[in-house]
């Protein structure tokens, strides 16, 4: 039988189990990313493993999410992190070089290599032939430190794309089609494996954009075969000799495949406040647009801002709309501004950002009271963009500047302008100086690490109690996010001061949440958080798990989980249960007394898991399926004791 892209790859990593989707599997990692958002705590546990220098092939630390450094606490973190880069081997990329999964895959991507990220938008490496994962911080740092990372072995489905995109229509709109059939829930577990002749066309930053967004849906990660395609990019990149061929077998067999014919796609939109709540542009009804934001990991490659820089081009944007514009990275901003088109876009009155995430998770630019703002980038969650009456809508680069123009939300083949395919240059105009390098640092053991203020210790827990005893400290409904959990934008700079970021939780949904579990902390009562499907959705951030474990939280009960979250909440102490009954969810409420008995007891030797809600005076069981390794990390009280 024939083999997926996904299985070829991982065969060659695993270091435990076969290729058996849902079993478990122990993969080895070549790459590890970070951005300087998770980075500081993740270099914090790396640093509690005592070992001297990373074992992989490669680690790059990036410092591109929080840039601003309003206040003194993110140059903090960026002086450890450059820090902790010269003592343990870790290749630096510095603020202004650009978002970390631009850079990664201009410059340190290979096909047929593993890379693990702590950044949920990791897999945008699969546009390379990568099996590139994103994870929690401690699972990176683990990775770092020579460990194997587990995970279930993915079922593999296959998006077959047929026929070639038409004018003005683009990979963002692929991946919105993507999102209308998966949607942003009940896709753990899976692997996307794009195929088919439509990928003729697509060249690798497009397919960035489709890889990076499979994050929405929630899959493990998406993978693109590495091809001619692959080839000339490498090649435009200065590295063909990173090049190899990866394609699945003729006979390869899937779990299901979807077919998506490119030719009859139309520019889409997803509407607020979830990624997956997908319409054509045209049904949009010509709404007006206040603002409009064209960067982030998902659509700011050279291809894209050029194709906005034609569109724009002796035109003055719109005076009801601020157009801001942020390149994925310094590379993109080079060629940009060599090719002349840096000039149409300041004439054209556009904002030129850093090469940075920026406004993407809340970091400025939040929109007006009850705004329209048009984003190319991927997540439009309740709040994130920093006003709780924004209304974010994604789109494509080419939608974005029809916004731009008319002020309005307009399908951008109604513009009537004339279209011409953007041509890859046959070589970028590379330059790696703002790259720190291990070799540049002749004495590592000698680098002192400068620790600012806001610069915690690496979080602590204990090992599970005999029985988890106190109450429903909130009831949430579906697809609670990660944003709603620990919140991003202004709040980034607390992410190396836990007892600070935990005094934020919940509070998109919930200001009174972290007062009320920290009174149940300090009289010795656990927290129990309630919650329906898909918990967790969004980013890799650990906080979202470290947080609550700081505040007493103990046990999530909810209908479903998201993969990363639940594996951050394991990696921190807490039980991850799943209701058996989903009536009963209906049935419990916020500050109802809980009690789970014998808890370490099930645990260590299986058997049911009875949640007494001693208010209603009743009782039900939870399911929770856990490997051996999660069993001994949940009695450990976490990875980081058990590491230790
Ligand atoms: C995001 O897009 O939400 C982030 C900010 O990049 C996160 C990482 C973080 O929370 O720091 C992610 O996607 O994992
Ligand atoms: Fe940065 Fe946004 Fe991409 Fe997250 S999704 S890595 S915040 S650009």
């Amino acid at each position: 039988m024939g083999k997926t892209i996904t299985e070829k790859i991982i065969e060659r990593h695993l270091v435990a189990g076969r290729f058996i989707p849902g079993a478990e599997i122990a993969l080895r990692f070549d790459q590890t990313l970070t951005p300087d958002s998770t980075g500081t705590m993740a270099y914090l546990q790396f640093e509690a493993m005592n070992v001297p220098r990373v074992r992989t092939e490669l680690s790059v630390s990036y410092i591109d999410h929080n840039t601003l450094q309003m206040g003194y606490e993110n140059a903090d973190d960026h002086a450890y992190l450059t820090g902790i880069a010269r003592k343990h081997g870790i290749i630096l990329s510095r603020a202004g070089n650009g978002i970390c999964h631009h850079v990664h895959l201009e410059r340190f991507g290979k096909p047929g290599k593993t890379l693990i990220g702590a950044d949920s938008h990791t897999p945008t490496g699969g546009a390379l032939g990568m099996i590139a994962i994103g994870a929690g911080g401690l699972d990176v740092a683990l990775a770092m430190a020579g460990e194997p990372f587990h995970i279930a072995c993915p079922q593999v489905i296959r998006i077959n794309l047929t026929g070639r995109l038409r004018p003005w229509v683009s990979a963002k709109d692929i991946i919105l089609k993507v999102l209308e059939i998966f949607t942003t829930k009940g896709n753990v577990g899976c692997v996307f494996e794009y195929g088919g002749e439509g990928l003729a066309t697509l060249t690798v930053p497009e397919r960035g954009t489709i890889a990076n967004m499979g994050t929405e849906c929630g899959v493990t990660t998406s993978v693109f075969p590495s091809d001619e395609m692959t080839r000339l990019f490498l090649r435009a990149q200065r590295r063909e000799e990173d090049w190899c061929e990866i394609q699945a077998d003729p006979d390869a067999v899937y779990q299901r495949t979807v077919e998506i014919n490119l030719s009859e796609l139309v520019p889409l939109t997803a509407k607020p406040h979830s990624p997956d709540q997908i319409a054509a542009v045209r049904e949009m009804g010509g709404i007006p647009v206040q603002q409009v934001c064209i960067g982030s990991c998902t659509n700011s490659s050279y291809k894209d801002l050029v194709t906005v820089a034609r569109m724009l081009k002796g035109k003055v944007v719109h005076p009801d709309v601020s157009l801001v514009v942020a390149p994925g990275s310094r590379q993109i901003l080079l060629n940009l501004e060599q090719d002349g088109y840096i000039a149409d876009y300041l004439a054209s009155g556009a904002r030129l950002m850093e090469t940075a995430c920026g406004f993407c998770v809340g970091i400025g630019q939040s929109p007006p009271t009850n705004g329209v703002s048009l984003r190319t980038s991927n997540r439009n969650f309740f709040g994130r963009s920093g006003t709780q009456t924004g209304n974010i809508y994604l789109v494509s680069p080419e939608t974005a500047a029809a916004a731009a123009l008319t002020g309005r939300f307009i399908d951008p083949r109604d513009l009537g302008l004339p279209y011409a395919e953007v041509e890859t240059p046959e070589f970028f105009h590379v330059d790696d100086r703002m790259f720190l390098r291990p070799e540049e640092t002749p004495d590592p053991a000698a680098v002192e690490i400068v620790r600012g203020p806001n610069i915690g210790l690496p979080p602590q827990s204990d090992p599970l109690p005999e029985a988890i005893r106190g109450e429903v400290a909130i009831k949430l409904g579906d697809k609670i996010t990660t944003d709603h959990i620990t919140p991003a934008g202004e709040l980034l700079k607390y992410r190396s001061n836990i007892p600070r970021y935990a005094g934020f939780v919940f509070r998109p949904v919930d200001e009174t949440f972290a007062e009320r579990a920290q009174k149940n902390r300090d009289a010795g009562r656990h927290n129990v958080i309630v919650a329906g499907l898909s918990y967790g959705q969004g980013s890799s951030r650990e906080h979202a798990a470290i947080c609550p474990m700081f505040l007493g939280v103990k046990a999530v009960i909810a209908r479903s989980f998201e993969r990363i979250h639940s594996a951050n909440l394991i990696n921190f102490g807490i039980i991850p249960l799943v209701f058996s009954d989903a009536d009963v969810y209906e049935r419990i409420a916020q500050g109802d007394g809980i009690e789970i008995p014998s808890i370490r007891k099930v645990i260590l030797g299986g058997g049911k898991i009875v949640v007494r809600n001693l208010t209603q005076g009743n009782q039900f069981e939870c399911l929770c399926e856990l490997t051996e390794r999660q069993r001994t990390l949940l009695l450990a009280g976490g990875a980081l004791n058990l590491k230790k």
